[in-house]
């Protein structure tokens, strides 16, 4: 189709501009001649600019993306992605996904049917009229897996989190052709280290470097008007995590069975916890019984609303709440060696706009207090943003007017949550959607 034809050439356009300057035939000649020189997988898009490039054919397209096996054993307990001939981003990422699905048929994520409900055509009806959010939500779904795909790639001891953290965030700005309240990053890129268990973002002159012996919760967060995809797992290289990591791994997985319509939070939360605290892992000589930190949960997400009101549990509890039809939650565990407790410590990076106070008339005298709120409203909204955000919209002197946005209740801080210093902490996390036919796990991927 012509509209289609159209939209697939700027995809294709850097990777393989070389080669398209000649015919088929030629090429095919050239490529023989070339084939000692040329590197056997150009995975990496290089800028080649001052080419002009002719419409390229999809069955030329495939040398250049990163569809083939992706082994992740460098990483404990983090699954291979699948060799995927329909795989159209490059390494680092750098395609749209306006580009890879033209015709808007973003992939679903895991379906999984209802044990205590029979679809009906009402069902499907009313599944027809959310299917405009549902596909902003795959959208950024399938962004998130592509950009952990290459974060996966590149997560190694040694790496600077401060970088790669903002390297991620392009990515997502990138992907979703959007920087800010109309899509992009959803929320700062926690790279919460060992006893911190969330929250931790580098503030802007951090100097942070992954090592060997950590456990590292990269938390990310990639929206679409709001549709907000909220999705977690563990780093870790040492082998003696893998015990704390499968933890949460099967924690959150027996979270996610449990989900549904009409599930019970004290369901789910006694569930999760067995789950969790079924694993013992030995750290150094000690055998430490796995804990579900019992003041962190899973939540509803809303529009622009991270945090939309209900929680979902990971300790036993007596919440007499339900999961309702059309819900979308954030499934999230956290298993700990420590207290299995966290308290706020150490310096805050995450704040948001309180989502009651957005846009409502708030006294503030300090003029550089009232153009920084004027900035964060427009740019954010009622998402969450870091520090390091800011400074990177060239607001780079925010510290005092941000304290006095604070002081005046209209912005809220949220700084790390940590157990105990010396604990280990892990972390899984899946957006789930509680569709009238079906659950489906959006973010889902061969990874997790
Ligand atoms: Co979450």
């Amino acid at each position: 189709m012509e509209t289609e034809e159209l939209k697939s050439e700027p995809l294709v356009e850097k990777p393989i501009a070389e080669e398209t300057k000649d015919t088929s035939q030629a090429k095919k000649k050239k490529k023989k001649r070339n084939k000692k020189k040329k590197p056997a997988e150009p995975s990496i898009a290089q800028p080649t600019n001052s080419i002009p490039n002719p419409p390229v054919k999809s069955s030329q397209m495939s040398p250049s993306f990163f569809n083939k096996f992706q082994d992740n054993s460098h990483l404990r307990r983090v699954k291979n992605w699948n060799e995927d001939p329909t795989y159209k981003q490059t390494n680092p990422p750098s395609v749209p996904l306006s580009q890879q699905f033209a015709q808007g048929n973003f992939p679903h994520g895991e379906e999984v049917n209802y044990t205590s409900r029979i679809t009906s055509q009402e069902h499907r009806e009313r599944e027809r009229i959310s299917n405009y959010d549902y596909d902003a939500m795959r959208k950024a779904a399938e962004c998130h897996r592509q950009i952990r795909r290459w974060a996966q790639g590149v997560l190694k001891p040694g790496v600077e989190l401060h970088d790669f953290v903002e390297e991620l965030e392009n990515y997502s700005r990138t992907l979703l052709e959007a920087d800010g309240i109309e899509g992009g990053v959803g929320f700062p890129t926690g790279v919460s280290l060992n006893f911190c268990a969330a929250h931790y973002t580098p503030n802007p002159g951090d100097k942070v470097y992954l090592t060997e012996d950590d456990l590292c919760k990269l938390d990310f967060g990639t929206h679409i008007g709001g549709r907000i995809i909220d999705c977690a797992f563990t780093v870790a290289f040492n082998p003696k995590f893998d015990n704390l990591i499968q933890a949460s791994q099967e924690a959150t997985n027996t979270g996610l069975r449990e989900a549904g319509i009409d599930a019970r939070f004290s369901e789910i939360g006694a569930a999760i916890q067995e789950a969790m605290e079924s694993f013992e892992v030995e750290l150094d000589g000690k055998v430490y019984k796995v804990k579900s930190i019992r003041n962190l949960n899973g939540h509803l997400i809303g529009p622009y609303h991270i945090h939309a009101g209900k929680s979902v549990p990971i300790t036993k509890n007596n919440d007499p709440g339900r999961m309702e039809e059309g819900e979308v939650y954030a499934i999230e565990t956290f298993g700990s060696t420590g207290k299995g407790v966290v308290h706020d410590d150490m310096e805050c990076s995450h704040h948001m706009i309180d989502f009651d106070m957005f846009q409502k008339p708030v006294p503030i005298r300090d003029p550089k207090a009232r153009a920084l709120l004027k900035h964060i409203e427009k740019k954010y909204g009622t998402l969450p943003w870091s520090r390091r955000q800011l400074t990177r919209d060239g607001e780079i002197k925010h510290l005092m007017p941000l304290k006095s946005l604070i002081n005046s209740g209209i912005v809220v801080p949220y700084p790390p949550l940590c157990d105990v210093r010396g604990s280990f902490v892990s972390q899984m996390e899946h957006t789930v959607l509680l569709r009238p036919t079906c659950k489906e796990i959006i973010s889902r991927g061969d990874d997790f």
